[in-house]
């Protein structure tokens, strides 16, 4: 005989409860742990540790491959969706866990080893999830507090979580589907408090021996978690549009005013919160071009007679914010590939900003992005050059890369250097 804790007396608790919660994260989590993993290859992080410093992905890497630059707009959606529907499904992943909490304060914790595997898949689901959960909610909102190591816990946690995850689905489905098939769900939006009763006990444990007399309906108790989410995406959502409705992302980082004009969208790390200085990047400024045994030093002036070309891109972060396409200008990566021997099928490159500390100083971008014709060593954005909080003098933008790899404040290309 299992015994619980008098405490959980809720009379909405039970089987069908759980299932409404559960459908929804069977549909929702695999998109959040596809779209993650998109986001991941994203980073090219199988390219050079200076992309990503997971010691070792090993088996778990292998489905890298090299992420594309078009569609241009594919980071934007898929980082989009991953932020968005993460934020939006906190609250069914709360009321889901509220409706089995009884469940996890069991005793025995253990009955028998069947059991005892079973509970130890329910701790690495829910600690999995709750990991996720967290770590991916405090990266967008707290701008990288685990500097270097977030990538690693966020892509080791999720493999911890779903590897569970497809364990409790296999376990759970045929139950869940039973549960559904129980009740009709347009008669429990239509059942007040009055007459809301519990669950029928069953062997799932999870309807309450001793239920309270109910202070809220099933109805009652899904709007609530409904209006949770919906209020979520309100406020989430925006921080991808383009117009005022992106006043709505309240939730979004970087609230920060831009400003108006050709440089006035989204700023990510101002050239003053890493430390750049106005004689940094002033006359003094050069870049160094690198390639096998050649190396050439330009100014901007010299950079700016290079052959310019124009694309028009958006700045997509991994925080799940991005603008819509600015019109970029300045000289294909590939062309200055060609100043140091290596036109034609140029190789990859390592790009490195004056930023001396912090993270996302440099990037290591892929063949194929150097040679999309789109990618360009920006000097000028919307018709006007660049702001200094935008990369002034000089910037790397690349078609459907993620944020972190349009490096600002370029101060050294070195192509065909991995690290
Ligand atoms: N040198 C340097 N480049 C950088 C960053 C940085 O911190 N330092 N942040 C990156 C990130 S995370 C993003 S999302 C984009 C944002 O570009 P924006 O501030 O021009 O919108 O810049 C990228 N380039
Ligand atoms: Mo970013």
């Amino acid at each position: 005989m299992s015994h619980r804790p008098p405490a959980w007396r809720s009379p909405l608790r039970g089987p069908w409860l759980t299932s409404v919660f559960g459908l929804i994260l069977l549909f929702g989590i695999p998109v959040l742990f596809v779209t993650g993993l998109l986001s991941y290859a994203a980073y090219n992080p199988d390219l050079s540790p200076v992309n990503d410093k997971t010691p070792d992905k090993g088996l778990l890497g292998f489905y890298l491959f090299s992420w594309p630059t078009h569609p241009v707009w594919l980071y934007r959606v898929t980082q989009g969706a991953h932020v968005t529907l993460g934020v939006v499904l906190v609250p069914v992943l709360l009321a889901k866990l509220w409706s089995v909490v009884p469940k996890l304060f069991e005793r025995p914790p253990v009955r028998s080893l069947g059991h005892g595997l079973e509970r130890l898949s329910l701790l690495a689901l829910v600690g999995g999830g709750l990991f996720e959960f967290v770590t991916g909610v405090l990266n967008v909102q707290l701008e990288y507090v685990f500097p270097g190591s977030f990538y690693p816990l966020h892509f080791y946690g999720a493999w911890i979580f779903m590897g569970a995850f497809a364990v409790h689905v296999a376990l759970r489905f045929p139950r869940m589907v039973r549960a559904l098939r129980g009740r009709d769900l347009r008669a429990e939006l239509r059942t007040p408090v009055s007459r809301t009763r519990p669950e029928p006990p069953d062997e799932t444990g999870l309807v309450s021996p001793d239920p309270a007399p109910p202070t809220m309906s099933r109805r009652g108790a899904l709007a609530m978690v409904g209006t949770g989410s919906a209020a979520l995406l309100v406020v989430t959502a925006g921080q991808s549009l383009d117009g005022p409705l992106r006043n709505t992302a309240l939730l979004a980082p970087h609230g920060r005013e831009p400003g108006r004009g050709p440089n006035g969208f989204q700023i990510n790390k101002t050239a003053a919160a890493v430390g750049i200085r106005a004689r940094d990047i002033g006359p003094g400024w050069r870049l160094v071009v690198r390639g096998p045994g050649r190396e050439v030093v330009l100014t901007r002036e010299q950079v700016l007679r290079l052959p310019r070309h124009g694309a028009a891109l958006p700045i997509a972060c991994v925080e799940g914010w991005s603008t819509p396409d600015q019109r970029w200008e300045g000289v294909r990566l590939a062309d200055l590939a060609g100043l140091v021997g290596l036109g034609g099928r140029p190789p990859g490159v390592l790009v490195e900003s004056l930023q001396r500390h912090g993270s996302f100083r440099s990037v290591v971008l892929r063949d194929n992005q150097v040679r999309d014709p789109r990618s360009l060593l920006a000097l000028r954005v919307n018709g006007a050059d660049l702001s200094p909080d935008h990369g002034y003098p000089a910037r790397v933008i690349v078609p459907n890369a993620p944020g972190v790899h349009n490096t600002k404040w370029v101060a050294r290309l070195s192509f065909g250097r991995s690290v």
